[in-house]
């Protein structure tokens, strides 16, 4: 026989099976699950433990009309299989598939795209508030875990509610962990409801209750009103969500499909706002991901049977990310101010190792980037050195406290960038390409971005020897297998290196792209070309003294960086020849004004993009041939930086 979920086209499929059909369904999508992430990597153990929870609210609403709004948006896979998308799910993340999160312009099932946290109570806010207006009758669900409620905006969002509409489900998908296990005072007060004696007893009671209770006829229109009975008893102190005016119903056990269906058809009755906080485990039906929840958390292809990785390749690097948390430890050593602050992503940054190492200079402060900033300043005040390790796309949360806490009262936090750059896989939400734009225009603000690890360890050295804001952007992954000196030294403030000296061309890199930067200059210097090869090191201060040097000898200038061209290291470049009244022509290579999509690898992105070296030499060589066309015919004005409305 085949799998129930084959046979699931569109929502309408999974109100089609029984009771016993869909727990094989349930099953079934597990399956799916473990099989295709064991390929593809993704995030797999959240998306274990909302099986149930998505095959109930598929049952009870009528998506898309009713809305699904998902918090950070990574656990909806079960409901791209049930919505249509399970013949391209195989290829989820991969080039050409199926994006990780939900996205609108993917599925209409898809009502609201996400991939930073905590978004969803306000989104869906906005849709009741929306409908109520309208005089339209669609359910509006949201649907954030645990670790959302460590994140201010979902605050914001709660305090609203009672006074925006009367017609409101959220369900608080609690299953204790963030991505490392959850942090705070929330995360303990959640502990305790679950902790709480008449819980465990309640639990027996609704159990049963269902066990008798007929699902037919028209009786099936008073579950609601039997189901509110039956969990009254299980109702512990909540006060927190009685106090935002929501009405709290639970724990509810998020792996009982009926009682969830029941719950839900509950909740779609009430004339107030409520909060079903169900309990999951995250990782359920694959053991591996229920022992070690983080590392399947977001995981990369793994072996079935064992849950193992491949091994590393024998001779790779260490990330960047080791050698930045290597580095902090080290420097513990030496400066006993030194703290390094995570939000949520103590592995995703390697601070963990901080943690382990030295765990009274490291914080977690959840997935709050706007309160770790803010908090990394107020500990500046008195004298500390705060790193807050945050991904530059999360940094964006928290633009506003970099400008106003930190930068405007000159306070020492360095900002240490991961994951600038691409982040192939979960697409347009992490990619980290417009960091160096939002930084750069910040007074006092210094930006840097090393060429290899070795290099990194000096700048974050520097960083500690220097004042105000200072911002290291930094890649995801392996570093460039450059041995990493004992004694990190101290770089000269706005310097850059230069590798080799030419005089027709000059290929200006900032960041890990030697390697991009050497097939330019070595394929422009096959063609005859004498060509400088720089490290800019900083983009802010930007070295003045090399651009005015090479902008006067060299016919063409280029320019090489993983961000957004608008705004970024190639502006720089030509804000500062323009400030020097020099008009040598710049070829920028960076990313386009797009958003840029999801694909296997970041390669295919660089290809699609041109994100390459190919690009630097046409793009060289067709400034040089406008330069000599130029020189022929005498002109009397040249308009500024035309070069920079040719994007990669
Ligand atoms: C603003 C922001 N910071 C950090 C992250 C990284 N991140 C992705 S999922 C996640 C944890 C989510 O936990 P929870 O909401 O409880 O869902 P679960 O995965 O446990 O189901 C974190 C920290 C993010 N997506 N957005």
């Amino acid at each position: 026989m085949g799998r129930y979920l084959d046979m699931i086209n569109s929502p309408a499929d999974v109100k089609l099976l029984t009771m016993e059909q869909l727990q094989t369904l349930a099953e079934e999508i597990r399956h799916e699950l473990i099989t295709v992430l064991s390929k593809t990597g993704g995030h797999l153990a959240p998306n274990l433990g909302v099986v149930e929870l998505t095959i109930a609210l598929h049952r009870v609403f009528e998506s898309p009309k009713d809305k699904f709004v998902w918090d950070v948006s990574h656990q909806v896979y079960v409901h791209k299989l049930l919505t249509g998308r399970r013949g391209a799910f195989s290829k989820i993340r991969q080039t050409g598939g199926p994006m990780g999160f939900a996205f609108r312009a993917e599925s209409p099932y898809d009502c609201f795209g996400a991939g930073h946290a905590g978004t969803a109570l306000s989104a869906a806010l906005g849709m009741a508030a929306a409908r109520d207006r309208g005089k339209t009758d669609e359910n509006v669900i949201c649907i954030a875990g645990d670790a959302a409620l460590t994140n201010g905006i979902t605050y914001e969002a709660l305090n609203n509610i009672k006074a925006t509409t009367k017609r409101f489900i959220a369900i608080l998908n609690d299953n204790e962990w963030s991505i490392a296990k959850n942090v705070g005072a929330i995360a303990e007060y959640l502990n305790r409801i679950v902790r709480h004696p008449s819980y465990a007893a309640a639990h027996k009671r609704i159990d049963h209750f269902l066990e008798r209770f007929p699902r037919v006829g028209p009786e099936l229109a008073q579950i609601g009103h039997k189901v509110e009975e039956a969990v009254k008893g299980i109702i512990v102190p909540s006060l927190l969500f009685e106090e935002f005016g929501l009405r709290y119903i639970g724990p509810v056990d998020g792996h009982n499909t009926q009682l969830l269906i029941d719950t839900l058809t509950w909740a779609k009755q009430q004339d107030v706002p409520v909060l079903i906080h169900i309990l999951t485990k995250k990782g359920k039906g694959y053991e591996k991901a229920i022992e070690d929840p983080q590392t399947f958390h977001g995981c990369g292809p793994f072996d079935v049977a064992t849950g193992k990785s491949p091994a590393k390749k024998e001779g790779v690097p260490p990330n960047y990310q080791e050698v930045f948390a290597d580095a902090l430890v080290r420097f513990c050593d030496v400066n006993s101010k030194l703290i390094g602050i995570t939000a949520a992503m103590p592995s995703g940054t390697s601070l963990i190792k901080l943690q382990k190492a030295k765990p009274d200079r490291y914080f977690d402060v959840g997935i709050a980037e706007e309160h770790g900033v803010i908090f990394a300043a107020g500990m500046a005040t008195m004298g500390y050195r705060p790193v807050c390790a945050i991904y530059s796309t999360f940094l964006q949360r928290a633009y506003d406290c970099i400008i106003h806490d930190v930068a405007l009262q000159n306070l020492d936090v360095i900002f240490a960038m991961d994951r600038a750059g691409l982040s192939a896989n979960d697409g347009p939400t992490h990619h980290g390409v417009f960091d160096i734009a939002y930084a750069r225009c910040i007074p006092r603000a210094i930006l840097m971005a090393p060429k290899d690890e070795d290099e990194f360890v000096d700048m974050l050295w520097t960083a500690l020897q220097n004042h105000g804001p200072i911002f290291v952007r930094y890649p995801r992954g392996a570093g460039e297998g450059v041995p990493i000196k004992e004694r990190p030294a101290i770089l000269p403030l706005g310097k850059a290196e230069v590798l080799q000296h030419g005089t027709d061309v000059a290929v200006i890199f900032y960041g890990a792209m030697t390697k991009m930067a050497r097939e330019t200059v070595a394929a422009l210097e096959a063609d005859g070309l004498s060509v400088a090869l720089v490290n800019a090191r900083f983009c802010k201060p930007i070295d003045r003294e090399i651009l005015e040097k090479y902008g006067r000898i060299c016919k063409v200038l280029c320019t090489l960086e993983d961000h957004v061209l608008m705004g970024g290291f190639g502006s720089a470049v030509l804000e500062t020849l323009e400030d020097l009244r020099i008009d040598t022509p710049v070829a920028r290579v960076g990313w386009p004004d797009n958003f840029i999509e999801h694909a296997t690898s970041n390669q295919d992105l660089q290809d699609k993009y041109g994100l390459n070296s190919k690009t630097a030499i046409a793009k060289v060589k067709e400034l040089l041939a406008e330069s000599a066309a130029r020189h022929e015919k005498p002109q009397q004005f040249r308009v500024l930086g035309a070069a920079s409305v040719r994007t990669a």
